[in-house]
């Protein structure tokens, strides 16, 4: 099928599914470019609501400067919405989160769980990630879904802990699933907006596999150490140390567990 042909029939599974007021009802959908967050980013205040995917990125970005293996076979997308209060900004990984595994659970995909901040594993492989970055007032989230890569491609992109939901049996649409991760995200953002956090505050704790553990919060400037107490209500993970409970924010530590990974 002709690359252009093959775009605007993906673009019409995604809006058969999608079932929002405003967020991604349009939806660019590329070939290749370098990072589906760096576009929108780019685009400023005219990319309100718009969402954008990708088939390749050429620069797929992490965190913290890292990178995200986007050559194929996954899920690579990104919205945009206004962030208004500063709320909203903290709590958008969370929703981000709760979305992605609102729209699994939709899907049948069972036993998925958060690593704090916003990596979506099954059985301690790190199957989706999510990276927030604003601009303003506005501010871009960007999903990676591993959807049929083998376990051969991760170990040759030396990526030992990531997986793909083919690798656990599922083999969902992937712009319906698009789709349906942006409708609970907005389902769910319009809820922070309007002040209601409980809930996306408790259906995230109770999925979060960071809770309970030892773990160490690695900073630019040391190491903490401790037990994964709490998610507080600025989305930061609280720590139970020697020293009493420190609360660290995602945009300043990288974590893992004290055994590995998780
Ligand atoms: C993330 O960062 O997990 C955020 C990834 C966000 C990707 C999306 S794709 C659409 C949008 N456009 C972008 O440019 N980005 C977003 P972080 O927590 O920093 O994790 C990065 C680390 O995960 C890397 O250092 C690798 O160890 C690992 N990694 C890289 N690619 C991976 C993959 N495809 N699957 C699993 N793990 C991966």
């Amino acid at each position: 099928m002709r690359a252009d042909v093959l775009l605007k029939e993906a673009e019409s599974r995604y809006l058969r599914a999608l079932d929002t007021q405003a967020l991604g009802r349009e939806m660019r959908i590329f070939d290749e470019v370098d990072s589906t967050n760096a576009y929108l980013l780019s685009l400023g205040a005219d990319a309100e609501n718009l969402c954008c995917a990708a088939l390749r990125q050429s620069a797929g970005r992490g965190r913290l400067g890292r990178s995200w293996a986007s050559g194929g076979g996954g899920l690579y997308f990104s919205f945009c919405v206004k962030a208004e209060t500063p709320d909203l900004l903290l709590l958008l990984p969370l929703a981000a989160a709760c979305a992605v595994l609102d729209a699994f659970r939709e899907a049948g995909i069972e036993g998925a769980g958060v690593k704090w901040p916003n990596d979506i594993l099954i059985e301690e492989k790190k199957l989706v990630g999510i990276l927030c970055q604003s601009r303003g007032a506005y501010a871009v989230t960007g999903i990676g879904v591993n959807i049929a890569q083998s376990a051969a491609d991760f170990a040759s992109a030396e990526l030992p802990n990531a997986a793909s939901l083919a690798m656990f049996g599922h083999a969902p649409d992937r712009w319906a699933l698009c789709a349906r991760i942006v409708t609970h995200a907005e389902r769910r953002i319009v809820l922070v907006r309007e002040g209601k956090t409980d809930a996306l505050l408790s259906d995230y704790r109770a999925c979060c596999v960071s809770l309970g553990r030892r773990l160490i919060a690695v900073k630019a400037d040391g190491e903490i150490r401790g037990v994964g107490a709490d998610v507080d209500e600025k989305g930061r993970l609280v720590l139970e140390t020697e020293d009493g409970r420190i609360a660290v924010d995602s945009g300043e530590v990288k974590l893992r567990g004290e055994h590995g990974y998780v």
